[in-house]
């Protein structure tokens, strides 16, 4: 059996859905309650943050490390070039993406002013236990603000990073987004690329699909990535090359 250690809405998780999927492995998901998470974490993996992966008597943590296994483990349909210099490249782009990861989220999180409809897509998995689903709101903001160093000057130099990321894409896709990062064929750096900035561009079916708790001014400023060509080589990415099991 194949246990996925999520929390649903984490980018970094969807890109681990993402090779799961791709690979047509199944695979149930345990989600852990933020914060708590930390208790099996640790005890699974020796590390604070998801996702982690059991595969039978294998624990993987970190996205990364788990692409990698599931590459070594399961050779078919490979998001690994066999070409030694583009698989290099690929993995080059996967560490760049999985840093930006980080941008977007505190991006994100700096943009949020109701928090209603964020709590709600974060926590609606998990069941009400007692209230205590309800309690742990305010600690969660409060949490994720100082986890993720959500403050004035980190969150604009977030941006900053992020709209770089955007150009990195649109340079490797000559602006054209029916084009893969390297080569020919889809690879693990565009399911990093693709999954770590899907927050921003909310793909239909993704967990942050109608999730909206920022302004008036922050909608504007992503429409406009929007309408780039990394933006819509984004979504291009999720309507043509993530298919779902799960
Ligand atoms: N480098 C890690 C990053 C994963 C990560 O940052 N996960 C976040 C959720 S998006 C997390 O578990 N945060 C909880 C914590 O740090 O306590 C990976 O690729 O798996």
């Amino acid at each position: 059996m194949r246990t996925l250690y999520q929390f649903p809405i984490s980018h970094y998780c969807e890109k681990t859905r993402w090779h799961l999927d791709h690979k047509g492995l199944d695979f149930q998901v345990d989600n852990l309650f933020p914060g708590l998470h930390r208790l099996k974490s640790k005890r699974l993996a020796g590390i604070v943050t998801l996702p982690i992966l059991k595969d039978g008597d294998s624990v993987i943590g970190d996205s990364t490390q788990i692409a990698l296994y599931l590459e070594q483990h399961y050779p078919d349909k490979p998001l690994l070039p066999a070409d030694a210099a583009q698989r290099a490249e690929v993995l080059e782009l996967e560490e760049q993406f999985d840093r930006l990861g980080v941008h977007v989220r505190r991006w994100l999180y700096g943009q949020i002013k109701q928090w209603d409809s964020v709590m709600h897509a974060m926590l609606k998995v998990y069941r009400p236990m007692l209230g205590l689903r309800d309690l742990m709101k305010p600690v969660l903001i409060n949490g994720v603000q100082k986890l993720y160093g959500v403050t004035p000057q980190r969150v604009a130099k977030s941006q900053a990073e992020l709209l770089e990321g955007l150009a990195l894409i649109e340079s490797r896709i000559h602006g054209d987004p029916s084009r893969y990062l390297v080569g020919e064929q889809l690879t693990l750096a565009d399911i990093s690329a693709a999954a770590l900035f899907a927050p921003l561009f909310t793909p239909a079916g993704t967990p942050w699909a109608g999730v909206a708790g920022h302004d008036a001014q922050t909608q504007i400023f992503l429409d406009e990535l929007h309408a780039h060509p990394a933006g819509q080589w984004v979504l291009r990415r999720y309507a043509e090359d993530r298919q779902r099991r799960n």
